[in-house]
């Protein structure tokens, strides 16, 4: 659990030596030691255990001995040196959305500026736009990032969210009383982000001689069902107080917001960022009608308790009643069987249609993590990866692919070191050179590349024709007006050696905000184009979002659910963009990257002249 810390050490590293105007080449290969670490999938103090990390690609000696120092110290002395040398606040404009080490520097060097605070002042006073490198536009573009920050939700990734549920659950488990830990809420929705997360944990049912049933349990006048549990006291009370007690004083516990009888809440920390945790415990006879109320969403949970109020029957987090009888509370998915619909899956909970959908038995059957058979969208040591080839492709066959498409990054994409023509034709040589002695998986010969400002390509068509696809994203200029945005794309779509659309809108949530693409043109020209758009899985990403996978399966455009990749690691990244598909209603078939290697070629050929 130590890389998420390792890496964001080596990356502040790297950020104030750029600050400081170090020696570029050691600023790059702490970047690079940051994202191997981040982007691995095994514990740093595992593999240096085993003495696999020496042999990392990326990992040179003095990286080495500074992670053995933080294993063994929790720390690393040059890092503390480094942040000495600078203002404390300083490092705070780093998260400011445009603003980088170098624009840091100037800002620090020129008007000894060191807090955001300090910057917000300068920009209005109108001196920012004077310095070398900013002008009027950038200094706009930098108060608007600042902005940004300041509305900021506090909402985290979903990956961070992952994380932090799997602390608490892994914690608990064991623990006596424990039957059985969920994730409910819009975490079991994998929502794009996530505000809390809420864990049920189902204990021991009541002893028998305990148990009250819920029609001879005594009721104060005008009291219903949803304001006390329908079962009385029960022997589980008390265990349900040390569980809860155990959540509270458990090591991880920065704060506890809430403790008592079934229910606590307390701020956990994680490598990365601390995050709400709400506990709650169940009887085993209303777990299912709990799971059902705290998955939600909410918009989904009203829709549903006026379907029940139709019937005559009343649901809460305690179960399904008619009067004083329980139809269905210990499954779940009695309680939709119950109120005459088919299950649904909590992907789908958010009262955009589902319920009705149910209702008629028109629900999708939902693409599936095993129905993915390869990825497309990969880097490599090429351009900004750090994995060769035949790793990427050694790693892809073991996650149980037919095909890998590698992606790297096309000439103008400079800082992400873009391919020239001439390495991206050795490149495919490479590519037809493995793929004839590697067995059991196919190496398909791509690239990512840039849409130009004005929506052409970074390679002219000749040198396309030799790839087996091409995914086309924008990377710069991505704040320019929702018409040369959008024309740029649709542009790029014309291409007939264009297969999809990478990241279309260029979102990084809680960083950038998403291109003001008209996403309806985009969708009808992906359809007219025969092109296919990425649902990229990062989870700092997840673009297409799920309501545009909505409208691009609506019309009948093929989504590529690609991971983006830049380490073998990287490619465990799919289930969030099978979800985020899912999430948009995506069968199987409306997915690229189900099909097999036969007729994803049909497909590849088609758009082809
Ligand atoms: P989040 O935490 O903001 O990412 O979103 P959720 O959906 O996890 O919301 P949260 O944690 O406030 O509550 C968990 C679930 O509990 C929610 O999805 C539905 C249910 N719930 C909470 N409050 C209400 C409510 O007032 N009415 C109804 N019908 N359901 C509620
Ligand atoms: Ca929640
Ligand atoms: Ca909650
Ligand atoms: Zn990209």
């Amino acid at each position: 659990m130590a890389n998420a810390t390792l890496s964001a050490i080596f990356s502040q590293m790297a950020d104030v030596m750029e600050i400081l105007g170090e020696d570029r080449f050691r600023v790059n290969s702490y970047r690079t030691v940051a994202r191997v670490i981040q982007e691995m999938p095994t514990d740093v103090e595992v593999l240096l255990e085993t003495g696999r990390l020496a042999e990392t690609p990326g990992i040179g000696k003095s990286s080495l001995a500074k992670i053995e120092e933080f294993v063994k110290t929790g720390e690393i002395n040059a890092h503390r040196e480094l942040l000495a040398k600078i203002p404390t606040t300083l490092p705070d404009l780093l998260t400011i959305p445009g603003v980088g080490p170098k624009s840091v520097k100037t800002l620090y060097d020129n008007l000894h500026i060191s807090s955001i605070a300090e910057l917000k002042k300068a920009i209005n006073d109108g001196v920012v736009e004077t310095l070398p490198g900013f002008g009027e536009k950038k200094a706009a573009a930098i108060l608007r990032g600042i902005e940004f920050l300041e509305k900021a939700t506090g909402r985290i990734r979903l990956d961070q969210a992952m994380i932090a549920a799997h602390i608490v659950t892994d914690y608990l488990r064991p623990l006596p009383g424990v039957d059985r830990i969920e994730t409910a809420g819009s975490l079991r929705r994998w929502a794009e982000t996530i505000g809390d997360v809420d864990l049920l944990i189902c204990s021991a049912p009541a002893r028998a001689s305990n148990h009250v049933s819920r029609a001879s349990s005594p009721r104060f006048e005008g009291e219903t069902p949803s304001t006390r549990t329908p079962h009385g006291a029960t022997a589980n009370e008390q265990t349900a107080e040390q569980i809860i007690e155990s959540f509270t004083t458990a090591p991880f516990v920065e704060r506890v917001l809430a403790a008592g009888g079934t229910k606590g809440s307390a701020v956990i920390r994680t490598e990365t960022t601390p995050v709400q945790v709400d506990v709650r415990v169940v009887p085993a006879e209303s777990f299912g009608a709990a799971m059902q109320y705290f998955t939600g969403s909410k918009a989904h949970n009203v829709r549903l308790r006026e379907i029940a109020i139709k019937a005559g029957l009343k649901l809460n987090e305690y179960g399904l009643f008619k009067d004083d009888d329980t139809i269905a509370g210990a499954v779940e998915q009695e309680i939709y069987e119950k109120l005459g619909l088919d299950f649904i899956h909590p992907l789908l909970r958010e009262d955009r249609g589902e319920i009705d959908a149910a209702k008629r038995h028109a629900l999708p059957k939902l693409v599936q993590l095993k129905d993915i058979r390869g990825d497309f969208h990969t880097h490599t040591v090429a351009s900004d990866g750090s994995n060769t080839i035949e790793e990427m492709a050694l790693a892809a066959k073991e996650q149980g692919y037919e095909f890998l498409g590698i992606a790297d990054h096309s000439k103008s994409s400079a800082i992400a070191n873009g391919q020239s023509p001439q390495r991206l034709a050795q490149q495919i040589k490479e590519i037809h050179r493995i793929n004839a002695k590697l067995k059991g998986i196919t190496i398909l010969a791509g690239a990512e590349v840039d849409i130009l400002a004005g929506g052409n390509l970074d390679f002219d068509d000749k040198l396309l024709a030799d790839l087996d696809f091409v995914v086309a994203s924008i990377h710069s200029a991505l704040g320019s007006a929702r018409e040369r945005v959008t024309t740029r794309t649709l542009k790029a779509m014309d291409n007939p050696y264009v297969t999809c659309i990478g990241h279309p809108t260029g979102r990084v949530i809680g960083y950038r905000e998403a291109m003001d693409l008209d996403m309806p043109a985009v969708i009808e020209h992906a359809a007219q184009t025969g092109t296919a758009l990425e649902v990229n899985a990062d989870p700092s990403r997840l673009d297409l979002k799920d309501v545009h996978c909505r409208m691009a399966v609506e019309a009948g455009v093929k989504l590529a659910i690609n991971t983006d990749a830049h380490s073998t690691g990287g490619l465990g990244l799919m289930p969030f963009g099978v979800a985020t598909a899912a999430r948009g209603w995506a069968a199987k078939t409306d997915v690229l990257n189900t099909s097999s290697l036969s007729k994803l070629k049909a497909f590849l050929k088609a758009k082809r002249p």
